[in-house]
């Protein structure tokens, strides 16, 4: 079993749309194994977003991505790190695919609602910066007979 990290971002809490969100991921059938809500501060930012840190964006990202707490969730279940990020679609909102997250809810690029990790590597790396081995959780989902 793969496991991803999520972000569900400052504009999805002002949004008030993160039900709807965890509600698309649990729909698919992922398994939530850590959930929390966590304010990211500047040393979090970075270490988070270390391949962006000296994009010209970067500047206006920190603010964005520390202005309200956020959600972070960690996922599991069958190949779900692709899965997940085809569900979320591109990074700009405006040229994400009908019916992914991103398009479905938003318009921008940096406001782009979820982050969801691009590899089985940086999901490793991303879970261990967000989440302490005892926050996340083994326990049988009994859906998973139906839904595997
Ligand atoms: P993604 O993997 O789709 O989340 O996107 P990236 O890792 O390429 O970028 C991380 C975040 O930086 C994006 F979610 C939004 C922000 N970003 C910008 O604000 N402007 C850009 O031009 C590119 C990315």
């Amino acid at each position: 079993m793969e496991r991803t990290l999520i972000i569900l971002k400052p504009d999805a809490i002002q949004r008030k749309l993160i039900g709807k969100i965890i509600s698309r991921l649990e729909d698919k059938g992922f398994k939530i194994v850590g959930l929390k809500m966590i304010k990211i501060n500047e040393d979090l930012a970075k270490k988070h977003y270390e391949a962006h840190v000296n994009k010209p964006f970067f500047p206006s990202l920190l603010n964005f991505i520390t202005s309200t707490p956020v959600i972070v969730m960690v996922l599991e279940g069958v190949d779900v790190v692709n899965q997940v990020r085809k569900l979320v679609g591109a990074t700009d909102c405006k040229k994400a695919e009908v019916g992914t997250i991103r398009f479905d809810f938003g318009l921008s690029i940096q406001n782009n609602l979820i982050h969801a990790s691009e590899t089985i590597q940086d999901a490793n790396r991303e879970i261990s910066i967000f989440f302490n081995q005892n926050e996340l959780f083994d326990y049988k989902l009994l859906l998973d007979e139906i839904i595997y």
